[in-house]
């Protein structure tokens, strides 16, 4: 199986903070007024909560296969590689963007254990 190759072949330039700074994109934050989008974030969620069903994974199990720095917060590139591997759908840095905000209720702009947890909870 592949592991973690294809990572810097996206738009990493909204995606990689290791530094701690801010990850907040000035056009997506234009965007987000008024917009539709949430329901996006939601089915790549629901997708998510799914293929825990399916693998019968926890959500522990889940957060440890997206965290894969193990640093114990998923970032852009990690959430992007874990939904490609296991839903299938390659998001786009946008996207990908788009779907830590909506998970990230103490705006580190990193998904924590608690925060996946509680949005796959939303979707259920
Ligand atoms: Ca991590
Ligand atoms: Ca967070």
């Amino acid at each position: 199986m592949l592991h973690g190759a294809t990572i810097e072949s996206i738009d990493a330039s909204i995606l990689t903070t290791s530094d701690g700074k801010s990850l907040v994109n000035p056009f997506y934050v234009s965007d987000m007024a008024g917009s539709g989008d949430d329901m996006r974030v939601d089915e790549i969620l629901k997708k998510l909560a799914s293929a825990l069903i399916e693998r019968q994974i926890s959500v522990a199990g889940l957060f440890s296969k997206l965290d894969t720095d193990d640093d114990g917060r998923i970032n852009g590139p990690e959430l992007h590689k874990g939904i490609k591997n296991l839903v299938g759908d390659f998001l786009s840095p946008g996207q990908i963007s788009k779907v830590i905000q909506s998970l990230d209720s103490n705006a580190d702009n990193r998904v924590d254990m608690y925060e996946l947890r509680v949005a796959l909870e939303r979707v259920k």
